[in-house]
């Protein structure tokens, strides 16, 4: 993978900071965006043979929603230049702005053509195991997105609302009314790119996805990032689960390897 250096700017830092997300295009060239796909496809094939609970799916929601394989690179040595990218890693780390950036996991999410299940509305922090806010992630198209096949959706500036209670991500339950929310505050933007684009969220920030109404998958690839010095809360997480952290531990170890600092 090609790591010069992303032209970031302060305007694009300030936007992500006001509005808990960014849209970024053409951060991967069509070459890499065809060696990843070819990874995930044979990834999605060796996890299904040998279906390992812990690392096709969070829970039956996730797997409702879509194919969700997780940390794949402590199985594929070719996808490590992508998901320990420097140049990924320091957009992170300036977004945010933080001294130093680390891995929290990726995951392919994977919506197969004619599948019209949505993700819906819901915020990625209450799932994680960490007390202190600032995780994000990326994630990378790898198809053309569209509201046809189930580009991200934000609502700017929700992150600001903080850790909420989680949500079904398929039943009906209300985020926007947990926020205390009315009909004129939801001014969803939809995240429409060409593959090699990507996006950046923060934890906090409202998300949602439309069902893949084409009849091609829907593929993407999302790393997510923590500062360091995170802390550990003790709540479930297939990540964490065998690591025996103690509440209000530092999140570290070779498992959250540090990919940027300044
Ligand atoms: O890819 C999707 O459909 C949803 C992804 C999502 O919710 C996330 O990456 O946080």
């Amino acid at each position: 993978m090609n790591n010069k250096e992303f032209p970031l700017t302060r305007e694009q830092v300030r936007f992500y900071r006001q509005n808990g997300y960014i849209q970024l295009h053409n951060v991967l060239s069509p070459q890499e965006v065809s060696e990843l796909r070819k990874i995930l496809t044979r990834a999605v094939k060796d996890r299904k043979k040998k279906f390992d609970p812990t690392q096709i799916q969070f829970t039956d929601d996730y797997q409702k929603v879509f194919t969700q394989v997780v940390n794949l690179w402590q199985d594929y040595e070719e996808i490590q230049p992508y998901i320990h990218s420097p140049k990924l890693a320091e957009i992170a780390r300036r977004l945010v702005g933080c001294r130093s950036i680390r891995l929290w996991h990726d995951h392919a999410l994977i919506k197969p053509g004619r599948d019209g299940v949505e993700t819906k509305w819901h915020q990625d922090f209450p799932y994680w195991p960490m007390n202190e806010p600032g995780a994000l992630s990326c994630w990378i198209a790898l198809d053309d997105v569209s509201e046809k096949n189930g580009c991200l959706s934000f609502i700017p500036g929700s992150h600001q609302k903080g850790r909420l209670k989680p949500v079904s991500l398929t039943n009906r339950q209300n985020i926007f009314r947990q926020a205390g929310m009315k009909k004129r505050d939801i001014q969803p933007v939809a995240m429409e790119m060409k593959a090699g684009s990507c996006t950046f969220h923060d934890g906090n920030t409202f998300h949602y996805a439309g069902g893949n109404t084409t009849s091609r998958p829907r593929r993407a690839l999302a790393i997510i990032y923590f500062p360091s010095g995170t802390t550990y809360n003790g709540a479930p997480h297939v990540v964490t689960d065998d690591l025996g952290f103690e509440v209000g531990a530092k999140l570290q170890g070779p498992r959250f390897p540090v990919l940027a600092k300044k």
